[in-house]
């Protein structure tokens, strides 16, 4: 089906069957790469310059969002884990154990999904033909806050039978439901897609699992507390391409690419090229936004509503937005930026109450009913979609 031709030893085209060059690629991956085979942890000079390259000081930034390197043990992990968390709410994960190799294979199938695809080969599993919030959602279905974002997205989401909740007929959510099938493209014009998409997927539990224990021991908890939350982690992922902005632009729709919003459950990790001046947080008490550009390697982290209620508010939920990228910050072959959130959440029927330790710890009153992660993220999901 793909035909490919090397023209020279950086770049090469392909073709789909009889379409003329569709598209071009930096050796075989979707460009920009993100400095194949460099040791992130170690090379210090190119992070100092991905911290400059968002015009403030290191150690305005390094304050602001801390860069984690997980190599090292639990015990050090929870607390640089407790420092981020109670600090920004942000953090970047480097020395992961994710294989940059599989990084730049999920980022590639993710550029494939947005450039091979039709617009009709889209629709045929758009997110308007499930019940259960999973689909393609072409630009401007999205919707935060009301508005439409500037994006086209995939969302996956685990299968777990546990989101098979029976609820009471005067339930808000009576006729609603988050348990259902993926939709995933066709394996003949992505033949690789859906294994990579599944590699990356475990993987990213792997991850996911590892923050937990560490983050049980930054909280000064059980090193096991959380494990019984998380025996059927109730996943998502999106894939996201986000087009530059266009200066034509009549109304208020697509002004963002993702309006101001927090995450829903426990930890994001988020996959990205290298387009920077997009994603943004407001850290508590301030107004002005902050850009988190990524760092070779690394996964950009932050914690969501779940563990803020966890810990009843000692960890902090932020706010964050995506700004719509500038052409000037793309590659030069490119338009978009893409990305690829992982939120790594509770199974769904996980009861959420604020732990009694933390209650104390955080010197807050009782902020939280206890609520069912399902529940929330049904209240959330169910008000994401204009189709
Ligand atoms: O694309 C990004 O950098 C972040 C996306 C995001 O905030 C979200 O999907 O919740």
């Amino acid at each position: 089906m793909f035909r490919s031709v090397a023209i020279s030893t950086t770049f090469t085209i392909r073709a789909v069957g009889a379409t003329p060059i569709m598209m071009l690629r930096y050796q075989n991956y979707a460009v920009p790469v993100l400095r194949l085979g460099c040791n992130v942890a170690s090379d210090m000079n190119y992070q100092k310059r991905c911290l400059h390259s968002t015009g403030m000081a290191d150690s305005t930034l390094e304050s602001t969002v801390p860069i984690i390197d997980m190599s090292m043990s639990d015990e050090e992990l929870g607390k640089s884990i407790h420092h981020a968390c109670t600090t920004v709410g942000f953090f970047i994960i480097v020395q992961h154990g994710v294989p940059e190799e599989l990084r730049a294979r999920m980022l590639q199938q993710a550029r494939l999904l947005f450039s091979e695809l039709t617009l009709e080969e889209k629709e045929a599993i758009s997110v308007k033909h499930s019940n259960s919030y999973r689909g393609f959602q072409t630009m401007g279905v999205n919707v935060t806050n009301g508005q439409r974002d500037g994006h086209e997205a995939l969302d996956l989401v685990s299968e777990s039978t546990r989101a098979i909740v029976t609820r009471s007929s005067d339930s808000k959510f009576k006729d609603l439901t988050n348990y259902g099938q993926n939709q995933w493209p066709d394996s003949r014009l992505l033949p690789d897609f859906r294994n990579t998409t599944e590699e990356f997927i475990d993987a990213m539990q792997a991850v996911g699992l590892r923050l937990m224990s560490a983050c049980s021991r930054g909280l000064g908890l059980d090193p096991h507390f959380f494990e019984p939350y998380f025996d059927d982690a109730y996943w998502s992922m999106r894939m996201i391409r986000y087009p530059v902005d266009s200066e034509d632009r009549m109304d208020d729709d697509y002004d963002f690419g993702v309006g101001e919003h927090t995450d829903y459950g426990v930890f994001t990790m988020i996959l990205c090229d290298d387009v920077k001046g997009t994603l943004q947080i407001r850290r508590k008490g301030q107004s002005e936004w902050t850009n988190v550009d990524p760092v070779p390697n690394g996964f950009i982290c932050n914690l969501g509503d779940m563990l803020a209620r966890w810990s009843n508010n000692l960890y902090v939920s932020t706010p964050h937005r995506v700004l719509r990228p500038q052409k000037s910050n793309c590659h030069p072959l490119q338009n978009d930026r893409i990305s690829i959130p992982f939120f790594f959440d509770p199974n769904y029927d996980s009861v959420i109450s604020p732990i009694g330790e933390l209650v104390e710890k955080s010197k807050n009153p009782l902020l939280f009913d206890p609520i069912m992660y399902g529940d929330h993220l049904l209240a959330k999901t169910s008000k994401n979609f204009m189709v």
